[in-house]
């Protein structure tokens, strides 16, 4: 890093007290890593035995993803595991997050349809990344439900609870002497909202103001029983630890008025609370949000809250389902009070009283909701302290964004020395137990509805190849030698 970049990495923020570059070292057994997904890398969709997923399907229907692009192919990782492993090699990282593809293990998702095909290509990586010295953090959910549980409503559907802890039961039985870090579920706020709300996410459901809800309801007592089900049976055994992966950004209030103070505290206590509270509190949603949907949903005529609610056994069962907490965190948004105009039309965002924008002077990646302030995360990490307590924490997902094939990639380096920066910040000077980090990600791959033109990875793949050719970025190196180094003064290199 250059003299005046290390002063400010970014020139749109010049707060020296905050800004400043902060020199020191991250513990000896924090965990670096780099992170993936089963339908953004893996292709492989309809071989050996596996399912359809609801990303098959979504993604094959016209108009639902840009250029009608899927991850038919993807990184072809399904078939490049040696690749993928040296290339964590390369960079030195301990640890690799990657999915497992409910489909296929279970093409019809529950354990009738049990495929060994899908084990066993699991097994090859897990055996390559033992062989590397890599340690493996494995997610069982990251947004690829088999297709035949969604013709039956997916997540809308209590029973999902149950399937879901049948598969995991089979993949703490089938891979679990191997695995010491699970993580149930990838963003329950992104797959409830997008894919149940929004409309724009597998399996593109507009069931706005209730499908989220009850997609998020089913989805935590799942993650509970898989909990419950990994303490009674496995853990003793094989002595991992299981958690979840809530995304989150940091809520900025626009304006110092009490009014957007409050409403960014109500942003940040609806949407990570919406998922945290439960598993890290007392077993329900928080009462703000019991408070705000069952008021929208009175001015809307309805007589219950659209908000479902768990019974006090529930509750007991959900409350501490946790030995870690993962946090995906990519950007900042400002939020203002606004209530509804509207009361007739119901969402989850009308339900906050909240209007998210940007800041013109924040630098953008080529994601449109991703904007780069590395400041915020210090805030998130230290309001999930104060709310959440000392709770040890793995940053699962950090990263951003470009649009062409651009192997340097300054903007990026620039992106994670600043945002690991403000981690090492939270950890020695604001004592936040954060004891990993995982960057998104180890390559380019299937960013979802926009297909391959948002590209995040750290390695480029070049998708017109045929062998999906991989290619470390300038990123790889920063971020190697940062896993190297951490922020040590330059003389004591
Ligand atoms: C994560 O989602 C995912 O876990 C990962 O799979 C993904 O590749 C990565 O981050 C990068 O996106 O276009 O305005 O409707 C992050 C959460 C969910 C944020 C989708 C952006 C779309 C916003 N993302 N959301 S918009």
């Amino acid at each position: 890093m250059d003299k005046a970049a290390e002063k400010f990495i970014f020139d749109a923020f010049h707060d020296p007290g905050r800004d400043a570059l902060l020199h020191g070292k991250f513990p000896g057994d924090f965990l670096w890593g780099v992170a993936t997904a089963s339908y953004q890398i893996e292709g492989a969709w309809d071989v050996d035995g596996k399912g359809p997923s609801v990303w098959d399907s979504f993604s094959h229907s016209e108009g639902k993803v840009y250029q009608n692009q899927t991850g038919d192919v993807a990184c072809d990782s399904y078939n490049k595991i040696e690749r993928d492993v040296e290339m964590l090699k390369e960079l030195g990282v301990k640890a690799y997050r990657f999915s497992i593809s409910w489909s296929r293990i279970l093409p019809t998702g529950t354990v009738e349809s049990f495929n060994q095909a899908g084990v066993d290509y699991y097994n090859r990586v897990l055996s390559a990344l033992e062989v590397a010295g890599i340690e493996p953090m494995v997610t069982l959910y990251h947004w690829d439900l088999p297709q035949a549980l969604q013709d039956i409503g997916g997540w809308e559907n209590d029973m999902m609870a149950v399937y879901f802890s049948d598969y995991a039961d089979k993949c703490f039985r089938e891979f679990g002497a191997k695995i010491k870090l699970w993580i149930t579920f990838n963003e329950p706020l992104v797959f409830t909202t997008h894919g149940y709300e929004i409309g724009s996410h597998a399996p593109g459901l507009k069931h706005s103001g209730y499908g989220a809800y009850r997609a998020g309801h089913t989805l935590i007592k799942a993650h509970a029983q898989a909990w419950h089900l990994y303490d009674d049976k496995y853990r003793s055994r094989q002595q991992g630890k299981v958690s979840i992966a809530f995304n989150s950004d940091w809520f900025e209030p626009k304006t110092d008025s009490e009014k957007d103070k409050v409403a960014a505290q109500r942003a940040a206590t609806l949407s990570l609370g919406w998922f945290a509270h439960p598993v890290l509190v007392n077993g329900d949603y928080p009462e703000l949000m019991k408070e705000y949907v069952a008021n929208a949903s009175r001015l809307q005529g309805l007589s219950t809250s659209r908000l479902p609610q768990f019974s006090e056994s529930e509750k007991k069962t959900i409350a501490g389902t946790f030995d870690f907490l993962g946090l995906n965190h990519y950007t900042t948004s400002y939020v203002s009070h606004k209530a509804t105009a509207h009361p007739r039309v119901a969402s989850f965002m009308l339900d906050c009283d909240i209007e998210l924008t940007k800041d013109d002077a924040w630098p953008k990646a080529a994601s449109s909701w991703l904007s780069i302030v590395p400041w915020g995360m210090r805030r998130l990490l230290g309001w999930i302290k104060e709310h959440y307590g000392d709770v040890p924490i793995y940053i699962t997902e950090n990263g951003m964004s470009q649009s062409g094939m651009d192997i340097k990639d300054e903007l990026r380096v620039k992106y994670f020395k600043a945002y690991i920066n403000v981690v090492l910040k939270a950890h020695l000077i604001d004592g936040v137990n954060v004891k990993g980090y995982f960057a998104w990600s180890l390559m380019d791959n299937f960013e979802w509805a926009q297909g391959y033109r948002e590209k995040f990875g750290i390695y480029e793949v070049n998708f017109e190849h045929p062998e999906r050719l991989r290619t470390p970025r300038e990123s790889a190196k920063a971020f190697a030698e940062i896993i190297n180094n951490g922020f040590k003064p330059p003389e004591e290199k």
